[in-house]
């Protein structure tokens, strides 16, 4: 390094500039690059490139960005889940091919020129809905992420799991949902008065149903065709699924199959034996829908190594089923002091936000936490104020402080603090 030269004037400024950033090292060798210019023309311009494709795929060098598989069942094996790889994306959009996937029991193949969507029940007109129908409703746009009741809740445990970022919290995803408003197909089949409540069935294996309270369903509910731009994926839901967004995942049934008008919540399966929370004097939660407020970094995080001492860029995402998120807080000396994080445009509700936060790690050990609230000023809890709410053993709605260990020889370790 030594004998290299510095070549050029941009090089210095963008080094003055990465100190004055507040990175403290500038990371870019200085070049080492001598000869003449037409020696210095890389491989890939010497030769055409390959022609367009039909449909584009990432990288073969980005070969690391799969989703993580954990089957539940090997008597059913579609059945389980995978997840997002979290910490190899940026921004707040998780492209579709990296969508969480949860699955009750399996992906249908489903002809949309043969699914049918009925509503029934307390309404004056039952109606059945073909996809060609569907489609030609008008239909609003929404960023949204979608996350399962069960994410994080690896962190439930006596012993925080030393595993990754991703299979604590890559149960979550973030997607912009296209669709029709549930309200318009209610009023067409008119709501019978008495009517308090949906059955929403999904069209699987699994005939995954949730109840869900007219009220709500009414106004915020949407009948998702489309997710980023181009009709959903099978494992989302093709060709349409329920969307509600901050709604536990559960309720956003996919492949939809039914929507029945009645009196009272049907006590489904998946609101009696699953997807309820036991507290600690027996009694459980039911009904327990909107997904609390939550922050994690995904940079730095568990299973990582800091190489060195020095700048780091802390890095994470934020979100709250209640609205938007308001603001996080970040420590780096295990609670003594807070900041701010930036909070990256766009911060909308019920969606994934971006934040950042500049560090100088000095080399020691320490702890790093983020701590988000969202406007309704509801807040993360610590680990054991989380805990002491429920059962022992109880895992769902999982949204408290992560705390990530920096070891002095920059592992970084999953610490219950
Ligand atoms: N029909 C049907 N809908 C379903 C499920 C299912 O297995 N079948 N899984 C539910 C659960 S538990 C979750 S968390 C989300 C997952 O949605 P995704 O696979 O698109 O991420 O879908 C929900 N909707
Ligand atoms: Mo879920």
């Amino acid at each position: 390094m030594g004998e290299a030269r510095k070549t050029s004037n941009t090089h210095r400024v963008s080094r003055r500039a990465m100190l004055q950033a507040g990175i403290g090292a500038a990371l870019a060798l200085p070049t080492a690059a001598r000869g003449k210019e037409e020696d210095l023309v890389p491989e890939a311009m010497r030769v055409p490139g390959v022609p367009a494709s039909p449909y584009g795929m990432p990288s073969r060098f980005e070969d690391k960005a799969v989703r993580l598989l954990t089957p539940l069942s090997t008597i059913s094996p579609g059945t389980g889940s995978a997840r997002t790889p979290l910490h190899l994306l940026d921004g707040i959009i998780t492209p579709s091919g990296l969508h969480y996937e949860r699955h009750h029991n399996g992906v249908p193949d489903i002809d949309p020129a043969r699914h049918i969507l009925l509503v029934h029940g307390m309404v004056r007109e039952p109606l059945e809905f073909s996809m060609e129908a569907l489609l030609r409703y008008p239909r609003t746009s929404r960023l949204a992420f979608l996350e399962c009741a069960g994410n994080s809740g690896a962190n439930a445990a006596q012993e925080p799991p030393q595993t990754s970022v991703d299979l604590i919290h890559g149960l979550v995803s973030c997607s912009e949902w296209t669709g029709v408003p549930l309200k318009l197909l209610l009023d067409e089949a008119a709501i019978v008065d008495g009517a308090e409540w949906l059955l929403i069935e999904g069209g699987d294996a699994s005939a995954l149903s949730r109840s869900i309270p007219l009220a709500e369903a009414y106004k915020y509910g949407m009948l998702a065709l489309y997710q980023n731009g181009e009709r959903l994926r099978p494992e989302q839901g093709y060709p349409v699924r329920f969307f509600m967004p901050g709604w536990e995942g559960s309720l956003n049934v996919k492949w939809l199959r039914r929507i029945k008008l009645t009196r009272q919540p049907t006590f489904t399966k998946e609101e009696t034996s699953k997807y309820t929370q036991l507290q600690p004097d027996g009694v459980a939660r039911q009904f327990d829908f909107v997904m609390g407020v939550k922050s994690v970094i995904l940079s730095p995080s568990v299973g990582m190594r800091l190489p060195e001492k020095g700048f780091y860029q802390i890095s994470g995402l934020a979100w709250s089923g209640h609205g938007r998120v308001r603001d996080v807080k970040i420590t780096t000396d295990g609670g003594n002091s807070w900041s701010q994080a930036e909070l990256e445009e766009p911060v909308l509700p019920q969606c994934l936000v971006r934040f950042r936060f500049g560090w100088h790690w000095d080399g020691g050990p320490t702890v790093l936490q983020s701590l988000a609230t969202d406007e309704g000023g509801h807040m993360q809890p610590t680990h054991s104020a989380w805990k002491a709410q429920y059962a022992p053993g109880q895992g769902y709605h999982y949204n408290a402080i992560q705390s990530w260990r920096v070891e002095a020889d920059g592992v970084v370790k999953n610490v219950h603090a």
